[in-house]
């Protein structure tokens, strides 16, 4: 048995971490069996302090990257058979780019910006039980803003920021043009880090600076909704 350890359905997300989701979407695409293991708890069990990690039959793997690759070896998964090496090339670079850049424009808008916070610590920590709730939203919000400062998106200005993430989603609008799928009708592995990082910012219930330029490109919730409604029942699953 499978076990996704994430944080849970969050902002209309079965996850509203796109690194959690990544996996949700690739154990769906690759039609394995699992369960969710939802909770803010997680992260004390996690060994790298960060979401998400499974436990498949007993073994730990975490990071999204090894994961997929755990996965692709125990259960022979082969989902980028049919794809060229140039199109190989073009997904490890598109995978880097959603994780290393788009992240963390996503991250700024829903931690840093004061308007995302306003949406964010609710969503996130609404269910949280006293005292709890009355300093760890606060301590999580400095951690994040911290990071983001130390990665280098945290010391632009949000114009600047915006302008980043425009660049991104401008370029995998342009790569959708084959659609429904990244190339073409066939899903390959990295849809679902696709689906993932885009669905965080044209599914989620939050109307930030980021989610309204991904709007100004209809494909991209084209995309997602299509993955959505092909891998997930109901939006909310
Ligand atoms: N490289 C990791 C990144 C995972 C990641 O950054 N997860 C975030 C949630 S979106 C996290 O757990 N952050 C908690 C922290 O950094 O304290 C992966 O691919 O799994």
């Amino acid at each position: 048995m499978i076990t996704l350890h994430g944080f849970g359905p969050r902002l209309g997300l079965p996850d509203a971490s796109p690194f959690v989701l990544k996996i949700d979407a690739y154990l769906r695409l690759a039609g394995l069996d699992y369960k969710r293991v939802s909770g803010l708890g997680n992260m004390r069990k996690a060994p790298k302090g960060k979401l998400p990690f499974i436990i498949d039959d007993g073994e730990l793997v975490c990071d999204s990257t090894f994961v997929i690759e755990h996965l692709q070896s125990k259960y022979n998964i082969s989902l980028d058979e049919h794809l060229s090496d140039s199109q190989r090339a073009i997904a490890f670079l598109l995978r880097s780019t959603l994780e290393e850049k788009l992240y963390w424009c996503t991250l700024y808008f829903r931690w840093v910006d004061d308007d995302g916070w306003q949406v964010v610590k609710p969503a996130l920590f609404g269910d949280m039980a006293a005292p709890l709730k009355w300093f760890v939203p606060a301590l999580v919000r400095r951690g994040t803003r911290t990071a983001t400062y130390k990665q280098g998106t945290g010391r632009h200005n949000p114009e600047d920021i915006l302008r980043i993430a425009r660049e991104v989603l401008a370029s995998v609008d342009t790569l959708l043009d084959d659609g429904p799928f990244l190339f073409g009708e066939k899903p390959c592995s990295t849809d679902a880090a696709l689906y993932a990082f885009l669905a965080q910012l044209t599914l989620a219930n939050i109307d930030s600076p980021v989610n309204r330029i991904a709007s100004e490109y209809p494909k991209l919730l084209g995309y997602s909704e299509h993955f959505r409604d092909s891998y997930y029942s109901a939006p909310d699953q």
